[in-house]
This record gives C-alpha cells, sequence and structure tokens, in this order.
C-alpha cells in the first residue's frame, strides 16, 4: 500500500523548493484513485499554510493531449490563492521547474456547488467568463509524467492569470464561446494559435465535466471558485524577461511578464 501522506509531502517540498523529482510510477504503483488521494492530501499540505482552495482546473481537455496521454478522460486539479497572479502582473519562473504557458478560458461560480448534488446546477451557477493564461509546470525531471504522476501532481498547476470578467449570460448571448480565435504572443511574436473549440468542442461543456469530476475525485467547488476549462492549443515554455499574452476573441487579452528562473 504506498504512504498517500509521504507522496504528497515530497511532491509538495518539490514545489516549494522548485527542485524537479522523479516520476512517482517509477517506483510506487498508484491506481488513479491512489494518485487523486495523493493530490487532496497535497491540498490540506497547502491549506495548513493558510493557502485557500479558490477554484479548479481541468487537463487534457484537447482530442490531440488526450490521444499523445493515451487517456479518454480529463483529469481535475485545484487552484490557491497562492498561485494567481493579477492580470498585467508578473510570474518569477525561479519559483518552478521548467514552466510553460497555455491559453485558456476561465469561468466564476457565483454560487457554491456541492458535487454530490445531482440537483446543483453549475451552468446555473456560472456568472461570469474571462481569458485566462495557466502556466504549468510538472514537478517531474523533463515534464515526463505518466497519468497517475500528472494527477499526483495536482496535474501540473503552477500559477494563473485572468482577464478581464465579463458576464456569463451577456457572453453566451453575444459570443458563440465555442468559436472563439486564440492566440498566444510571447515577447511580441504569436507562439500559438488555436480555437475555443479546441477545449472540449466548447469551454462551457468544462462545466459540466468539473463538476463530474469533482464529484468522483472529492474536489471542493466554493462559491467564488475560478474554473480554468483548458489550454485552447499547446503549452509553450518560458523564458525570463517575456512578456506574455493571451487573446480570446470577443473576450479579449490577458498578460503576464516573466522574471527570474533558467530552462
Ligand atoms: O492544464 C493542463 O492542461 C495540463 C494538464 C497536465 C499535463 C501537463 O502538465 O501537460
Ligand atoms: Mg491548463
Amino acid at each position: 500500500m504506498p504512504d498517500i501522506e509521504a507522496l504528497a509531502r515530497e511532491l509538495d517540498e518539490a514545489v516549494r523548493t522548485a527542485t524537479a523529482v522523479r516520476q512517482l510510477s517509477a517506483e510506487v504503483e498508484l491506481t488513479l484513485d491512489q494518485a487523486y488521494a495523493v493530490q487532496a492530501a497535497g491540498v490540506r499540505l497547502r491549506e495548513a499554510r493558510g493557502d485557500a482552495v479558490v477554484g479548479a482546473k481541468l487537463g487534457f481537455t484537447s482530442r490531440a493531449k488526450a490521444e499523445q496521454m493515451g487517456v479518454s478522460d480529463v483529469i481535475i486539479g485545484v487552484l490557491h490563492a497562492s498561485m494567481q497572479t493579477p492580470d498585467g502582473g508578473r510570474v518569477d519562473l525561479a519559483a518552478g521547474v521548467h514552466p510553460r504557458v497555455e491559453p485558456e478560458v476561465a469561468f466564476r461560480l457565483g454560487a457554491a456547488i456541492d458535487p454530490l448534488d445531482d440537483d446543483a446546477d453549475i451552468l446555473a451557477a456560472t456568472v461570469a467568463v474571462a481569458p485566462a493564461l495557466e502556466i504549468i509546470d510538472s514537478r517531474y525531471r523533463d515534464f515526463r509524467f505518466s497519468l497517475t504522476d500528472v494527477v499526483a501532481d495536482n496535474t501540473s498547476a503552477s500559477s494563473f492569470v485572468v482577464g478581464p470578467w465579463r458576464s456569463f449570460a451577456d457572453a453566451r448571448a453575444e459570443l458563440d464561446l465555442a468559436a472563439l480565435d486564440v492566440t498566444l504572443t510571447v515577447g511580441g511574436e504569436q507562439v500559438a494559435r488555436g480555437s475555443s473549440a479546441d477545449i472540449l468542442g466548447d469551454p462551457v461543456l468544462a462545466l459540466a465535466a468539473v463538476k463530474r469530476m469533482a464529484r468522483e475525485h472529492g474536489v471542493a467547488l466554493p462559491a467564488g471558485s475560478i474554473i480554468l476549462a483548458g489550454a485552447a492549443t499547446a503549452a509553450v515554455a518560458l523564458t525570463p524577461g517575456a512578456s506574455v499574452e493571451a487573446v480570446v476573441g470577443g473576450l479579449g487579452p490577458v498578460r503576464v511578464t516573466t522574471s527570474g528562473g533558467e530552462q
């Protein structure tokens, strides 16, 4: 039986010291449920340090990424207060191992959702939508991991930036959220281009997926939760001193600059 708490401490230490570790799966065979138990234990360690849960994120939402990983379902991770950087703010790459950035769509819940309650309507509880950047940072050497490794590592969650929020109801009425152009620019150069359709075919579908995954894996969705729906392009490695901008058509831009760190 794997020592869930010890594995969580090992990954937590890797986060706090920005040090790459070997894949857990090289030494311990974890089931998917055990990998989520490691993730949950890591969340408790952060909470014990006063780092509140502020939302959830999905990974493997693009068909290409899911096929690459040989998986048929999304994965869920937890967002903490310390991970959020303000729009236009700065991310210190020295705080990570080998950070990469991806353009996303974010949603905000106006009310808490109990994932165990069949009647809890996550679509109705969603009040806002925004462009977002997620900085992922696998704690495993060379960014190589198995499905259970990445789940245990809180789906590589590292930091995130949310652009201007707008009313979800207005955005749905005025835009086709399933067909927004997405561009990612680093240092003024476009490095990736995609569509919101690359997020599960429609990023709005991420809301139901988050509720289902939260139910299956014991993730909380408190009022005000920020939901990162998933990446619209492949992730791009970050270097220090870069200005990064994602534009999600109709929702507008979101920006961050990087400092510190080495690749
Ligand atoms: O947020 C994501 O899409 C990443 C999920 C974890 C896989 C990775 O680190 O690439
Ligand atoms: Mg992501």
